[in-house]
């Protein structure tokens, strides 16, 4: 039987799971499937795989993959790779540059286990879209996202199916505007708690949610304040998901753009060997 080594741990609800070893980046297609759905997993892993770093000024490498495919940046999995480096003892608290498919980003593991990742530069691309009776901002943040207020939906658990019936037709409405590279879409409106600014939910590529505020929609949010004149540089922005877990943001200013820094913190949740068994129908999941 094939044997694959995880860590899985989740960062404000949202699952990582850290695929230490046994597949290589050229078979990541192969076993994508087999490492996050069922049977073994779920819709809602993100998998992060650890490569050899191509900048050998990089702690680690890591290729984030999701149940439909790669993610250029992931930022409540960086977070969950940094408190699975620390566990294995790989890391210590400090600066580490690791290195993803969209960019080299700077994580920070504080003393407490919180983490911060100076992300890669994030910028806003369209102002005021209107699409599917929606308007909205696209904007880059390690991945593409749709960032919408005027969506008059409630941003609560009870609402998770509306949420994301309504999210999907903003997608394809975005996709038909002429911005087919949005993959995610992101909703926002009042925070529940007040310590916060505001609340989001979160469609990822697959059709799940983010458990958690998104790091690169986070980011992607930030970009937009900041082209607006919103939030100043260095300002903290408190952004609450759709489950109330909590990152913390802020941005430096950038040539066309932002550095944001998002920090959060991930908690290790099982330690297993996958086993992938050749007599086995649904050895590479359930698709
Ligand atoms: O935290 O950046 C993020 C993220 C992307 C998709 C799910 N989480």
């Amino acid at each position: 039987m094939k044997q694959i080594p995880v860590l899985d741990s989740h960062t404000g609800g949202e699952p990582t799971r850290v695929v230490l070893g046994g597949v290589m980046a050229a078979e990541l297609e192969t076993y994508r499937r087999a490492i996050l759905c069922e049977p073994r997993g779920h819709e809602v892993l993100v998998g992060a795989l650890l490569v050899e770093p191509a900048d050998r000024s990089c702690t680690a490498g890591v290729i984030f993959f999701n149940n439909v495919g790669l993610l250029g940046m992931c930022g409540h999995g960086m977070i969950g790779v940094i408190a699975t480096l620390k566990h294995l003892g790989r890391l210590a608290a400090g600066d580490h540059r690791i290195e993803t498919p969209v960019g080299i980003v700077t994580a920070t593991l504080h003393e407490d286990g919180r983490v911060s990742v100076r992300n890669v530069p994030s910028y806003r691309k369209a102002r005021a879209v209107r699409a599917g009776g929606v308007t909205g901002d696209i904007a880059w943040g390690g991945n593409w996202f749709y960032l919408v207020a005027d969506h008059g939906l409630e941003i609560t658990r009870s609402n998770l199916p509306q949420l994301t019936r309504a999210s999907l037709a903003m997608r394809d409405a975005v996709h038909a505007a002429g911005y087919p590279e949005v993959d995610h879409v992101e909703l926002f409106a009042p925070p529940q708690d007040p310590a916060n600014h505001s609340r989001n939910f979160v469609l990822c590529p697959g059709g799940e949610y983010d458990r958690s505020p998104c790091g690169t929609g986070t980011s992607a949010k930030l970009a937009c304040l900041a082209a607006d004149g919103k939030l100043a540089p260095g300002e903290v922005w408190r952004q609450e998901s759709v489950i109330g877990s909590v990152f913390e943001g802020r941005y430096e200013a950038a040539d066309d753009g932002i550095i944001p820094t998002i920090t959060g913190r991930a908690f290790l949740t099982a330690e297993t060997t996958l086993l992938l068994d050749p007599a086995d129908p649904f050895q590479f999941g359930i698709a």
